[in-house]
């Protein structure tokens, strides 16, 4: 299997692939605002949905059969640890969004979860390959506590822009900010200028 490696990408922010301020780990720690939720394979479904061409929406089974790679990531959580080397399988979002066709007034993206957690990005930081709906970690699936059956990895930002158990994804023509960027968490979560608060 091929494995993509997107750990050179903190040379775009000139910064060390350690970011200021963290330290490294081998741990994975778990870190959920209400638990971990349950979902059913057979009920659960994904919208794409917003200013798209085409609002889309894929069950489990579709969802696994859309075409899909797999990436080397490292993981900065904004509490002060990453995790280097992290295998992630999944959809890009670039690939999932030419699917839906992003309308021309699209400016930023709202993701939505299962436990009702939401984040936000700008369009511009979602239109990047290492930005993964990702169901498999180190070719297992990933686990539930980690946001399976299906989460978003962000290794350009802080993992709170990462929805675990991520269930939409709308397109917006206006900013929006989720649930921990109303509550004080940096609106941008650069982690090589430590945009940790806001
Ligand atoms: N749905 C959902 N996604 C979430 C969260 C959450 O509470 N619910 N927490 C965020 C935060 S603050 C972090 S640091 C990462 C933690 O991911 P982990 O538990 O896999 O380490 O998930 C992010 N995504
Ligand atoms: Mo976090």
């Amino acid at each position: 299997m091929s494995v993509t490696d997107v750990t050179d990408l903190h040379e775009e922010f000139d910064g060390e692939r350690l970011p200021p301020g963290q330290r490294k780990t081998s741990k994975f720690p778990v870190l959920s605002k209400s638990g971990t939720p349950d979902w059913n394979p057979e009920t659960w479904e994904f919208t794409v949905s917003g200013a798209v061409e085409e609002e889309l929406s894929f069950t489990w089974d579709e969802f696994r059969d859309l075409p899909s790679e797999t990436q080397n990531q490292d993981f900065h959580c904004v509490t002060g640890w990453s995790k280097f080397d992290c295998d992630f399988t999944g959809v890009t979002f670039p690939d999932l969004a030419e699917m839906a066709g992003v309308q021309d007034d699209a400016v930023h993206v709202m993701f939505s979860a299962l436990d009702g957690y939401t984040t936000n990005l700008p369009l511009s930081d979602c239109m990047r390959e290492e930005v993964l709906f990702t169901y498999d970690f180190d070719g297992d699936a990933l686990p539930e506590e980690h946001g399976g059956p299906l989460r978003v990895v962000t290794p350009h930002k802080y993992a709170y822009k990462g929805a675990k158990w991520v269930d939409g994804v709308e397109f917006l023509t206006e900013p929006e900010r989720g649930y921990w960027e109303k509550r004080g968490y940096s609106n941008t979560a650069n982690p090589w200028n430590e945009e940790r608060y806001s």
